[in-house]
């Protein structure tokens, strides 16, 4: 296994070397108090914090607070704060679709548009608490949105735009959002996306659900035809023009919620990950800050979708919050063509760049040339996100993208930790490809067995967090119990993050990947048991089990195995129209890449789908499927197996 030794040059830039980094880690994790007492004060408080932890993860009481009697606005940290210091500095570059369109904002602008925003939803009559649900594109005027919704204390909702109207409108309803914000179209690939209609379609679904849509802020961004519907519906430029550019930041306890994120699970619909405003911001802004070895002056870019969390974390909060500026790109990593994201790191001399190991293999692709016209001689870290990366993407990315020149953070998180967790820092850690190294500061991982037994020394196990750290998810919203159920109950005491995991013996951490019923497409998370409801919600349809397998461009695949109602007849046709109709009820990312059908799944004899022998068989691996003797009827697994649609 090579081990890459951290550069001299990485040292002699970096903010942190390795001693520092095992004395702060040390002390992290025995005095978290103090550590965390101090390193709060990173951001502004309005009233300070007297207390620092206060949390417990015991059975029955699950309660998570930090720096609870200080208070702040989170807006505020990220722009009202820097403008003395750097007001005409950009905040937000946007890179537009078009590699021709491109614009630059700077604090005191930022200032004045989020101000603006925040006074139309505050005409509109949000207040503090109120939900307000975002379906945008990546233009500048999504951060906005977010930040205008912090700085009056509304909560914000942000709905990937690549979602469909159904997982809008149940994510409208999950959060009694009157209030949602989109746009015309968005554009992509130079392609055009109906955010308007699709929003349009939401707002019905969720209002025979009871839940009214009474506000539809749009931006104009294609200029394209859209329906209207009179008193609901505001231009955002229009609204902009009457309303103050003053709109003073509301005061907020630290533990008041910041945010809530959709995000998949092994079990029913996506949950409402709620995060809160003091803790969330000291933690996504340290890690952003040491993770990356942000330096002032550095142009720092993450691709992701602001409709995810590393979007929040590390678009929006965690770099305004520290006075970057951050790169905003409207576009796709392939258009006009593959060498796309080199010659915007070019154009806008960019320093940190941070994206997602599908995105990386995709572009290996499609050859070394693409990457070698551009110069990339800006670029000094460079950092993964999403899922595992295998060691040649890793290599790759090492050695074509950076020249050998950049270390690459690996960095471990999810939705729910708010913030990075396992990471190398470029200067103190030495790198393994494929590893994501070692614990940020106060994170505790433990290995445990299925059984919770502890597993110490160099091993393999079910990865859990044994104590909190300010970034961490409070509670699921309006589900406090299903918080507990989730991340809770599987091993008590702990934090169960439904990862797999191995610790090498340097003490190096590599995620293996989920252990439950999540699959990881693309680096998108997606519960099998919401591919499943979409595809029995199909009339033809009596039954599916979905699980993923191996995908050599998108980390994990989608395969179906689908009972048909009595009387139908499986066809490529028909498999056609499942597929449609899937990327109708979830989203284009949902869409199925293989589709068995089955006369029938293989249960147990209390009828539960053996999930274990679908995988294997989706795997092409069936030589290996173990104890099918507790299934109610064993034949089925022979013409599961004949009609494998991932023959080798
Ligand atoms: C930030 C984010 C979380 C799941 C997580 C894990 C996988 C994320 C990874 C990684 C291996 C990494 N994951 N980063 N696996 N190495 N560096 O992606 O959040 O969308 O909630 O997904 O993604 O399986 O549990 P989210």
């Amino acid at each position: 296994m090579t081990t890459i030794t951290v550069k001299d040059e990485w040292k002699q830039r970096a903010k942190l070397d390795a001693e520092t980094y095992q004395t702060w880690y040390d002390r992290s994790v025995s005095d978290p108090d103090g550590f965390w007492g101090e390193h709060g004060k990173r951001i502004d408080w309005i009233k300070p914090y007297s207390t620092v932890k206060n949390t417990s993860y015991a059975p029955g009481n699950i309660d998570i607070r930090w720096f609870e009697d200080g208070t702040l606005n989170v807006c505020a940290n990220c722009i009202d704060r820097h403008l003395e210091s750097r007001g005409d500095q950009v905040a937000i570059l946007w890179e537009g679709d078009d590699p021709k369109e491109s614009k630059a904002i700077t604090f005191k602008e930022l200032h004045e548009e989020v101000s603006r925003m925040a006074n139309v939803l505050k005409e509109r009559g949000v207040k503090k608490g109120d939900r307000v649900t975002l379906y945008m594109p990546m233009i500048p005027e999504a951060a906005y949105a977010m930040l205008a919704s912090a700085r009056i204390g509304a909560v914000h909702s942000v709905v990937f735009g690549g979602f469909s109207p159904d997982a809008l409108a149940g994510r409208l309803e999950g959060a009694s959002s009157s209030v949602l914000i989109t746009a015309d179209e968005g554009l992509r690939g130079g392609k055009t996306v109906p955010l308007k209609k699709n929003a349009d379609k939401a707002c019905e679904i969720a209002k025979k659900a009871g839940q009214e849509v009474t506000t539809v802020l749009v931006v104009k961004r294609t200029g394209g035809d859209v329906p209207w519907s009179e008193g609901r519906d505001v231009w955002w430029h229009e609204a902009r023009e009457s309303v103050s550019a003053d709109c003073p930041p509301e005061e907020m306890k630290a533990e008041d919620p910041l945010f809530i994120l959709y995000t998949s699970g092994s079990t029913g619909k996506p949950k409402g990950v709620v995060h809160t405003s003091g803790g969330y911001l000291v933690y996504a802004s340290m890690t952003h800050e040491y993770v990356f070895d942000y330096h002032d002056g550095d142009i720092y870019w993450c691709t992701a979708d602001v409709g995810w969390v590393t979007g929040h974390s590390y678009i929006v909060y965690g770099p305004l919050a520290n006075g970057a500026t951050t790169l905003m790109f409207e576009g796709v990593p392939n258009y006009p063509d593959a060498g796309r994201m080199w010659e915007v790191v070019d154009k806008h001399k960019v320093n940190i760049f941070y994206t997602a190991p599908t995105a990386i293999r995709a572009l290996m692709g499609a050859g070394k040339e693409k990457v070698t016209r551009a110069s990339r001689e800006t670029l000094k870290i460079l950092g993964t996100v999403g899922e595992p990366i295998n060691p040649e993407a890793w290599n790759w990315y090492y050695k074509v993208v950076g020249d050998e020149r950049c270390p690459i953070v690996d960095t471990w998180w999810q939705t729910e930790t708010g913030g990075i967790l396992i990471t190398p820092l470029p200067g103190a850690t030495d790198l393994k490809p494929g590893s994501a190294t070692r614990p940020f500061f106060g994170v505790k991982p433990q290995l445990v067995d299925n059984e919770g037994n502890v597993q110490e020394g160099a091993t393999e196990g079910n990865l859990c967090i044994t104590d909190s750290w300010p970034g961490q998810m409070r509670t699921v919203y309006q589900d406090h119990e299903r918080f507990e159920q989730t991340y809770f109950s599987t091993y008590k005491n702990k934090y169960f993050t439904g990862d797999g995991a191995k610790r090498d013996e340097d003490g190096y951490w590599w995620i293996t990947g989920r252990v439950d019923d999540v699959i990881n497409v693309s680096g998108h998370r997606m519960g099998t048991a919401e591919v499943e409801s979409a595809l029995v919600a199909h009339d033809k349809v009596s039954e599916a089990a979905v699980v993923g397998y191996p995908h050599d461009m998108k980390g994990q695949g989608i395969y179906c195995y689908v009972t048909l109602m009595e009387g139908e007849e499986g066809s490529d046709e028909l498999r056609k129209e499942l597929v449609s109709h899937v990327r109708n009820e979830i989203g284009p990312i949902a869409s199925p890449d293989k589709i068995q059908f089955a006369p029938s799944l293989p249960k147990t004899r209390s009828g539960k789908i053996m999930r274990r022998i679908l995988r294997k068989i989706a795997e092409d691996d069936f030589g290996s499927l173990g104890d099918t003797s507790t299934l109610a009827d064993p034949g089925v697994v022979d013409d599961l197996i004949d009609n494998r649609q991932n023959k080798k």
